[in-house]
């Protein structure tokens, strides 16, 4: 039997992530939505993409979550994006509330899925998906340092113009304008970023991978990304289903790491068939750790202002 992906949103982010990840051909997939033909009818147009693609895959869309029963892993896409002016904060209880449906309605088809969780803001609809699924945080993962981490790369190739594939950037904490990018352990053919670059030049490198989600959202004007968000997240299917036992930026429980505990957070994991294997552990100078501090004090806030038992 093929492995089995469920994808709830078929918005920009979901049929994007279906998009990716159907020409990985590494499993079916189904898409859901709660408006009416929108999952089916790009379920219907990617699955007739497949011959053309020498692709031999599964490709439902549905507005029944029956139609996840027995995935493997589910992703979660469905929510509000923002808009221009708005921070990722600002879409917190509309999104609790949207988050903690779909939770409820995939476990009961799915208990033993792994999840990945993409809708904003993300730490703490991670944090919201492992409470209300009751899955162990191994199976519950966030999408963001992917995504951050490209973004810094791409910036920096821009800068050094060298292959994007030399450059190795980590960015961690919070999935907002107080993450952190790691400059001396991020690095350019092993040689850190912070030797190879001008202060100036890395600070501003920094900035606008801090502020990288928001440049999308006003250049979109309504909406955010999705190209990148959706290679991010098949980047992690394909890591679980794979067994790959792949070291990537994402957001997991910490429980003590990094001195923190209770709380979803961007960190390097190392992903597996039974989802987050193991936490890595950076040595962090101390303007690092202040630095991610603040960023998780962000997080917890929005964790509390939830009321979860
Ligand atoms: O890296 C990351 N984590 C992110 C996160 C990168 C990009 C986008 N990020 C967030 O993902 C964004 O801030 C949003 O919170 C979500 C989804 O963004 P997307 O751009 O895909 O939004 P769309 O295009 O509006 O799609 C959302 C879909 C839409 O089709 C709705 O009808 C559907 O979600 N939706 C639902 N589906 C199922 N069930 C329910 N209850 C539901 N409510 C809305």
């Amino acid at each position: 039997m093929n492995n089995k992906v469920s994808i709830i949103g078929a918005g920009m982010t979901g049929a994007t992530t279906a998009h990716w990840l159907a020409e990985k051909e590494v499993a079916d997939i189904v898409l859901v939505d709660v408006v009416e033909g929108l999952a089916q009818g790009k379920a219907l147009d990617l699955l007739e993409a497949m011959p053309i693609a020498g692709i031999d895959i599964s490709i439902v869309g549905s507005n029944d979550y029956q139609a996840t029963e027995g995935s493997d892993v589910v992703v979660i896409t469905a929510g509000l994006p923002r808009k221009p002016g708005m921070s990722r904060d600002d879409l917190l209880f509309a999104n609790a509330e949207i988050v903690k449906q779909v939770a409820l309605n995939t476990i009961k088809y799915s208990p033993n899925a792994i999840y990945v969780v993409l809708t904003n803001p993300l730490d703490v609809m991670t944090y919201l998906t492992m409470k209300v699924t009751g899955q162990s945080p191994q199976k519950v993962i966030g999408q963001a340092g992917i995504l951050d981490s490209a973004r810094m790369r791409t910036f920096v190739a821009q800068e050094l113009k060298v292959s994007v594939e030399n450059i190795n950037c980590y960015v961690l904490g919070g999935h907002g304008d107080d993450m952190v990018p790691l400059t001396h352990i991020s690095n350019v053919a092993g040689i850190p970023l912070d030797e190879i670059l001008p202060s100036d030049k890395l600070e501003k490198i920094v900035d606008r991978t801090r502020k990288g989600g928001g440049e999308i959202v006003n250049l979109l004007k309504m909406g955010s990304a999705f190209y990148a968000p959706g290679l991010s997240v098949t980047q992690m299917v394909c890591a679980i289903l794979q067994n790959k036992h792949l070291i990537v930026p994402a957001a997991a429980y910490l429980d003590g790491e990094y001195g923190l505990k209770g709380i979803y957070f961007g960190t390097p994991v190392q992903l597996g068939r039974s989802g987050v294997e193991k936490i890595i552990e950076y040595k962090l100078t101390e303007v690092e750790k202040n630095m991610l501090k603040v960023s998780a004090a962000g997080v917890a806030e929005n964790i509390a202002k939830l009321n979860l038992p």
